[in-house]
């Protein structure tokens, strides 16, 4: 619980700005009122559903490290705070995955839970499990053993290993042991990855999913902390193409594919990393375009991004940037991101943000 002083202060901040910016600022008195005397009455106050929406599309818009901001405004919200077990809350991102996959036409949710300090153990809905090898190596995705390891100690267990098995859903409410649940299969968009040129790159068997969504990030806004706020936009292709599969304590597919290439792997001057890294982003895009499932590639993102920073601008607003989050991981240069020194790299609220890892 936080001390009331904070979240009056945080609270008064946060209402005033919405009231204004609503265009409703003769109202501010009124519901501040009603706020101050919650407050003091319960230590804590509701927020209305317009107040939510208004604050998580200034989390996102205050999001240093997002190149999708140019999308602010699009963002639909789900109240679900009324939910109180497990059992609710896994129907309820059931229903958030079908509509923000929307059949791949994806769209940009949030649902919002009990600020109560319940929470997901997983960093997405979707995550394929790591596992430990007798070998030392890894089947899977390297960046899950963690969570994989912790999933089988709560009990679960596949039934039998692959390089892509979904993980459980882990949901734990305030003082309870955490719970999981399996995503129907049925649920989750994939994309199998193929090359507008390589017929082999089919049989190198790569697949990823459409939704990224986001589920251990802190919604903070007016002196609230939702726990669980899981949130989706969609992907940059070069998440997939350049981190996912290209990073070496990730997939590492780059060695692979430049065999496959028929490139001169034996010194670094043949920049055949580079050739793999360009082929796999391509494989990412043409796949995911062919499938129509919504996801830019890093140059038309990072120009929408550059006119976020002009409508910004524009409205009389500095623009808070994480300059190393946003430049893209391949081609860097060729984007307008690298070449511009954006305003500061304040952390503004309402904002996401994120929390010690559940299980340490
Ligand atoms: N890089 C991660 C996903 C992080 C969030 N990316 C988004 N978020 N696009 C990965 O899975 O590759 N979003 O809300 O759209």
């Amino acid at each position: 619980m936080q001390p009331i002083g904070s979240i009056k202060a945080e609270a008064e901040v946060f209402l005033k700005q919405c009231y204004i910016d609503e265009g409703i600022a003769p109202i501010f008195p009124y519901r501040w009122e009603d706020v101050e005397e919650e407050i003091a009455e319960t230590g804590t106050y509701q927020q209305t559903y317009d107040e939510l929406v208004y604050g998580a599309k200034l989390a996102w818009r205050n999001s240093n490290r997002c190149l999708g901001r140019n999308f602010w405004h699009n963002l639909h919200v789900r109240d679900m705070r009324h939910l109180e077990t497990e059992v609710e809350m896994f129907q309820a991102i059931l229903e958030h995955i079908q509509f923000a996959t929307n059949g791949g036409e994806i769209r940009a949710t949030i649902t919002i839970f009990k600020p109560d300090g319940r929470r997901f153990w997983n960093p997405q809905y979707f995550q394929y499990a790591g596992y430990r090898q007798p070998d030392r190596s890894i089947l899977g995705d390297p960046g899950n053993v963690e969570l994989t390891d912790q999933a089988m100690r709560l009990g679960w267990h596949p039934e039998s290993q692959t390089r892509f098995d979904y993980l459980p859903l882990i949901i734990q409410l305030p003082g309870q042991e955490p719970r999981w649940f399996e995503i129907p299969p049925q649920l989750i968009l994939e994309v199998p990855l193929t090359h507008p040129r390589y017929d082999w790159f089919g049989d190198l068997r790569l697949k990823w999913y459409g939704l990224p969504a986001v589920s251990n990030m802190v919604f903070d806004v007016g002196g609230i902390q939702y726990t669980a706020a899981p949130f989706n936009g969609f992907y940059m292709g070069a998440e997939i193409g350049a981190r996912n599969f290209g990073d070496h304590h990730r997939y590492n597919m780059l060695p692979v594919i430049a065999e496959r290439m028929g490139l001169d792997c034996s010194q670094n001057s043949t920049l055949w990393r580079d050739l793999a890294l360009v082929e796999l982003n391509i494989a990412v895009l043409f796949s995911y375009h062919q499938q129509e499932v919504r996801l830019l590639d890093h140059h038309t993102l990072t120009e929408s991004f550059m006119q976020f920073a002009d409508s910004e601008h524009q409205a009389g607003r500095l623009v808070q940037a994480d300059w190393g989050c946003l430049v893209p991981p391949l081609s860097a240069s060729t984007t307008p991101v690298f070449h511009t020194q954006f305003d500061g790299n304040r952390i503004l609220k309402p904002n996401f943000f994120y929390a010690p890892l559940p299980w340490q």
